[in-house]
């Protein structure tokens, strides 16, 4: 039987979550926007492009407020919740803007931003009203917890069959120890806790190794053992997939797995689905379809069932408190393809419509739970240009050290000529054996211009659209 995703004490803390918020919003309007994206998708560098952009006043043609002269100006508030770290803009933009630029780290833990925005609002230009304020709350948090929210619609025995098929279906030596390992135990038997560290510690090798860049597969949950957070050596987190077992006794190294699965869904994935994403108003969905298809289509079909299964956490049934929330309170989801400076912008229509074809399945349900939809190929920070060389488009930038292509190492200063490939036509082909042609290197953040008032300034390819998509219309 699939299990509800949230219980109704959760549901009853959601719906007084939401009463609070729109008590409180009574005095200042405030918009929770949910940057939500698989690890390393993007989402730290979108959320302080976002903060950098607004607090800056950045170039954004495409932004209505602010081109429309509306925008007065945007500045960082206090967060109304205390015990959430808050996001570490200044360092961030310190590591892109410094003497050596370069990306901020993974993240660890979760963390939120409150900007506070002015604009003059329309009704002002009628004479009626003056400067109005809008809170826009953000929350980071590492991509790799987001494969955790299907869990809370299997049990443990359907999460195990899933899991092992996959394994079994992998080719690397690491899935094959965990295969072997399993076979060595019985699971019926009393539990010893030496069994249960091994298992838990092989599974999670095999997790690692499942996202390299060879494979860069992005569906296999629990997520935090990758990324554990606190919860480093917690109990909640010594569990791995078994087979069936029908005779397993209360005390049985199946029965306290299991028992450690209910209570990780419990203690670790319940509390972020409630306290974050049943609060938002607005969603971004970030996707780096490039690296996946430059992995090939098994990595392209694994990040598609990935995108579908987090985003069913959003599909409609009475039963399923998601649909409520998508109808009453998100209304608007942006589908975005980021870091499309690692292709021309020739690619760019074409990268869009892979993307759309990936989320086609979820984006049907989220519109007809009534929800605006829209997508687009961004990058948030553009670190290459264009150009041409030998009569073909190219992009130019600096490879990260250590980035090699067709035998060639580079060491990071060096700057190059790129032809990155193009992106086919028909969007199926991604898909479909073969794949897709690329040539495909990690830049290093590009060298920042300044403003007037000596603040870098962010290139950016199509953040302005995503931007007014997102909150263009409360800034009215
Ligand atoms: N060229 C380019 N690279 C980008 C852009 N955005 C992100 N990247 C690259 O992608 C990496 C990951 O970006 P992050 O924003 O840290 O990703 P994340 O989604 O926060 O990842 P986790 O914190 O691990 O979940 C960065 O280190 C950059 O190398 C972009 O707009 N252009
Ligand atoms: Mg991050």
């Amino acid at each position: 039987m699939p299990q509800a995703p949230t219980t109704i004490t959760d549901e009853i803390g959601i719906a007084l979550g939401n009463l609070a918020d729109a008590a409180t919003g009574v005095l200042t309007p405030t918009l929770r926007l949910g940057v939500t994206g698989l690890s390393r998708a993007g989402k730290t560098i979108f959320i302080t492009a976002l903060v950098h952009n607004l607090l800056t006043g950045g170039r954004l043609p495409g932004f209505a407020p602010l081109a429309e002269g509306r925008f007065i100006g945007a500045r960082l508030a206090e967060s109304p919740e205390a015990g959430i770290a808050r996001f570490a803009y200044e360092q961030h933009l310190a590591a892109l803007s410094g003497s050596e630029p370069h990306w901020p780290e993974s993240t660890r833990r979760i963390s939120q931003l409150r900007l506070e925005l002015k604009f003059q609002s329309q009704s002002w230009w009628s004479g009626r009203a003056g400067p109005s304020v809008l809170n826009l709350d953000i929350v980071d948090y590492p991509g790799e917890w987001l494969l955790d929210l299907p869990l809370l619609s299997l049990s443990f025995a359907e999460w195990s069959a899933q899991a092992l098929a996959r394994a079994g279906g992998a080719t690397g030596a690491e899935a094959k120890n965990y295969l072997e390992l399993v076979q060595a135990v019985d699971a019926t038997q009393p539990t010893r806790e030496a069994d249960a560290e091994r298992l838990a510690a092989a599974f999670t090798d095999y997790l690692r190794a499942s996202r390299a860049d060879e494979h860069a597969l992005s569906a296999l949950p629990p997520g935090r053992f990758l990324m554990p957070g606190d919860l480093e050596g917690s109990p909640a987190l010594t569990f791995a997939p078994l087979p069936a077992a029908s005779a397993a006794a209360r005390g049985s190294l199946y029965a306290t797995l299991e028992h450690r699965f209910e209570a990780y869904k419990d203690v670790v994935v319940r509390p972020f689905f409630r306290d974050h994403f049943a609060r938002l108003d607005r969603q971004v969905l970030l996707v780096d379809t490039l690296r996946a298809l430059n992995a090939g289509p098994v990595a392209v079909a694994d990040l598609e069932t990935a995108l579908t299964d987090i985003l069913a956490c959003f599909r409609q049934g009475d039963s399923n408190p998601f649909l409520r929330l998508i109808s009453r309170r998100i209304d608007r989801i942006l589908f975005a393809a980021t870091k499309a400076d690692h292709v021309h912008h020739t690619s760019h229509d074409r990268l869009e419509a892979i993307l759309n074809r990936l989320v086609a399945r979820a984006s049907r349900r989220a519109k007809f739970a009534g929800a605006q939809t829209g997508s687009v190929a961004l990058a948030a920070i553009r670190a290459t240009r264009e150009g041409r060389a030998r009569d073909v488009d190219v992009i130019i930038g600096t490879p990260q050290a250590g980035e090699a292509l067709d035998g060639a190492v580079y060491d990071g200063k060096t700057e190059i000529a790129l032809f990155p490939g193009d992106l086919p036509a028909d969007p199926q082909k991604a898909l479909e054996a073969g794949g897709v042609d690329l040539n495909f290197l990690r830049f290093l953040p590009p060298r920042l211009d300044r403003n007037a008032e000596g603040a870098p300034m962010l290139p950016h390819i199509r953040f302005d659209r995503a931007l007014d998509f997102l909150i263009g219309d409360w800034l009215r």
